[in-house]
């Protein structure tokens, strides 16, 4: 018997950490993506295209993924300057300060 419940304990745990992992999947392919907070939550927003300046996201980030067959470029400066953070297809990550990237990306470059 106690191993019966030992086991639903872990089943509930595993399943208890799905949700975060799932918030990863909103990020289409073909698109660049980000959220505001860490681990792929929050705020979610994704691009298509070239962005000079990502109104709305500046300086908010704590979260990206690139679902597109090429590299991406996330700058801390608008207009594709200041420090690049690039990731290529299917890269993801969280920036925690003192990391650069954490709440820094102002503009995204989508390389061909
Ligand atoms: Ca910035």
């Amino acid at each position: 018997m106690a191993g019966g419940v030992a086991a639903a304990v872990l089943f509930a745990s595993v399943a208890l950490s799905a949700p975060a992992e799932a918030h990863i999947s909103q990020c289409s392919s073909n698109r660049a993506c980000a959220w505001f907070d860490v681990d792929y939550s929050g705020t979610f927003g994704q691009w298509s295209g070239p962005t000079s300046y990502l109104s709305g996201w500046n300086d908010l980030i704590s979260s990206s993924s690139n679902r597109r067959t090429h590299a991406v470029g996330w700058f801390t400066d608008s207009g594709y300057s200041g420090n690049p953070w690039v990731q290529y297809p299917n890269e993801s990550g969280s920036y925690i300060w003192p990391h650069f990237a954490a709440d820094s990306f102002s503009s995204l470059w989508f390389y061909a």
